[in-house]
This record gives structure tokens, sequence and C-alpha cells, in this order.
């Protein structure tokens, strides 16, 4: 005869289950809970394990011999015409044909210490440093009116991926100088990519040096390595930063960073451009529309109004995907990919990179 918990009357209750059955259910609440105590464990010391061995500057090939190249970590990009556009996200359709000129581009995303010497030479701001017009967003919350950045924070668990607040946050404080908010900076990462910085910033910062952003034609072109027909690469690079895993709560880190990686970590394209897959998204001069932008100058096309909503902030498009790019998540690890971007918004894991028109 099973023993029973006797209920308050005395009748057998409904929850009662035999010693037998308690003893199993015990059991098996035990192994979960080791299992997720080692689980837990286990990626914490990966994590660590994976984070000491990351590297603050990875050692750049030297440039090519011969002629001296008359723009110093600028590659040249040469002119031709291709497919703009992809077919894995709809915005990335239909593919159209776009005919791009010649054109100079960095050969790395700028990185923190080209962006202070900007700073240093300037004394520039930027957006993020500032506080928002009030007037001007009444209906933003306050404390998104304060200056700050937007910080990926890694979650122990999600629901689902629909609500992007459970990685995100809002941080006062953060900015290029303190890219995951006011109790962290840039020390020793001079040669990480600059990050928390606006279309507006950029701007600033290529006019400063007389160059320009890239349009998303541009982009793309020197991202495809200036090669008409590329084979579709829609998997997962293996030598570029993005994220192995389950997006956002398993970071492998199989590629050697948890998060952002110093510039020039992977191999360049062939045309000897880095990173222009992974690390950091970069902002290009398009406006952002619901289909690839043809124009190949970045400026004429920005100069066409966006048709915004009321209260919807004007958009970019941003290009190349992120170390949070993830199979699970944002496939968008990929030379055809875009993504919109709220123009006054930086956030941990969007840069840039410029070019400059003008012969070879
Ligand atoms: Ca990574
Ligand atoms: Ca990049």
């Amino acid at each position: 005869m099973p023993y029973r918990i006797p209920s308050p009357k005395g009748a057998p209750t409904s929850r009662a289950k035999p010693l037998h059955r308690r003893a199993l259910v015990w059991a098996g609440a035990m192994l979960l809970a080791l299992a997720a105590g080692w689980g837990v464990w286990f990626w914490g010391g990966r994590q660590a394990q994976v984070a000491s061995h990351e590297p603050l500057v990875c050692p750049m090939p030297a440039p090519p011999t011969g002629a001296p190249n008359p723009q110093p970590g600028m590659v040249w990009v040469p002119g031709g015409r291709f497919e703009l556009g992809d077919n894995v996200y709809p915005e990335e359709g239909p593919p159209q044909s776009v005919q791009v000129s010649g054109f100079w581009m960095d050969r790395t995303e700028v990185t923190n210490d080209d962006f202070a010497a900007f700073v240093q030479a300037t004394g520039y701001i930027t957006e993020a440093e500032k506080p928002l017009a009030a007037l001007q967003n009444p209906s933003l919350p306050a404390l998104m009116q304060q200056p700050g950045a937007v910080v990926f924070v890694m979650p122990n668990d999600v629901r689902g991926h629909g609500d992007v607040t459970q990685w995100w946050r809002y941080t006062p404080g953060a900015n290029w100088r303190h890219p995951g908010g006011p109790a962290t900076n840039i020390l020793g990462k001079g040669a990480f990519p600059v990050v928390a910085v606006t279309v507006a910033d950029a701007r600033a910062y290529a006019r400063w040096k007389g160059r320009d952003l890239p349009s998303e034609a541009q982009w793309e072109w020197a991202a495809r390595a200036a090669r008409p027909s590329p084979p579709p690469q829609h998997e997962q690079p293996r030598e570029a930063n993005t994220w192995q895993g389950v997006f956002p709560v398993v970071n492998l880190a199989e590629d050697g960073f948890l998060g952002l990686a110093p510039v020039g970590c992977y191999p360049a394209n062939a045309l000897g451009l880095f990173d222009m897959i992974g690390n950091v998204w970069e902002l290009t001069a398009d406006a952002w529309t619901p289909h690839p932008r043809t124009a190949e100058a970045g400026n004429a096309s920005d100069a066409l109004p966006q048709s915004l909503r009321p209260g919807q902030v004007p958009q970019q498009v941003i290009k190349g995907g992120s170390f949070l790019c993830a199979p699970n998540y944002c496939m968008r690890y990929r030379a055809g990919a875009r993504q919109p971007q709220d123009a006054d918004l930086a956030t941990s894991h969007l840069g840039f990179r410029t070019i400059l028109k003008g012969p070879p």
C-alpha cells in the first residue's frame, strides 16, 4: 500500500504521489539542478578562458611592395557593374544592376585611435555625449533624453526574439569613450573599431579627413571585392567576427572573440579590405529605403527626402553585420544584407569607414 500524504480533511489528495515516485522526481530535480549548475560553470569558465586570450591588437600585414600607396591606409576599389542586393530577407531585393566608379576605401573600420585624433584636433563632441533637445523629442522617456547609447547586454534567458530590449539597453553615459557604459573605457583598445557614433559623427570625421562615407552601392561593391558575379555567400563566414551559438544566450566564440575584435584580426578580402563582414556594422551615406539604393554616390542619394511618418526618426542604411549576427538571428553577415539604423541613435555594434573619390 503506497504511502500518501493525507489531506487536511484526511482524504487522499490529488497531489499525493507514491513514495518511490517522489524519490524519482526528487532525484530528477537534483540532476537537472546539477546539469544547470554545470552549464553555468562550463559556459562561464569557457567565456572567461576565451576573454583571457583575446588580443588587444592584431598584426596587420605590410602593404605590398612596389610603388608607394598615394593614400596610405586605403585600398583602391576599381569601378564596375554588378547586381546590388540579395534574397535572404525581403529588404534585400530585388537585385538591381548598378554601375560604380572606382574609389579609395579605408582598409579597416575607423578605430578608436583614429577617432581620438579627430576629437583631439577639432574638439568634436559626439551625439551620444550630448543630451537630446527635450522639446524636439517629447515622446521619449526621460532616460533616453540623457546623453548615452544603446548597449548590448547578454541576457541569461529570453522569451523569443520579438522584444529586443531583452538584450539592448539604453545606457546613460555610454559613448565612444565608454562604449559599455560609464564604468567601461577604451584604454588599451586603440586598435578596436570606434562605436557609439551616429551618422552625423561619422560624417564629421569623414569631412575632417577630406573624405565621404560610402554609399550603399559603393560599400557592397567593395565588400564583394569588386566581383560582378560573386558566388552566393549565404552561410555564416568562418573567418569573420560574428556570433557562433544561440543568440543571445549562448556565445561559443569559436572565432576567438566574444565581443568586438581589434580591426584586422581576420583575413582581408581580395581587395585587401578587412572586416567588411562582421565585427561592427558600418554606416553608409544613404538614407534608408525599403529596397536597396541604386544611386552610386551616397551624397546624391542622401539628398532624397525620406517619407517619414509623424514621430518617425530618419534612418540610415547600415551594412555588413556585426559580432552579434548568428545563424538563428540576423543572418546579415553578407555583402548584400542591409538594415535600418535610427540616424541619431548610437549603439555598441555600429561603426564606419570612409572613402575617397579620385584617381587610383
Ligand atoms: Ca565572435
Ligand atoms: Ca565591419
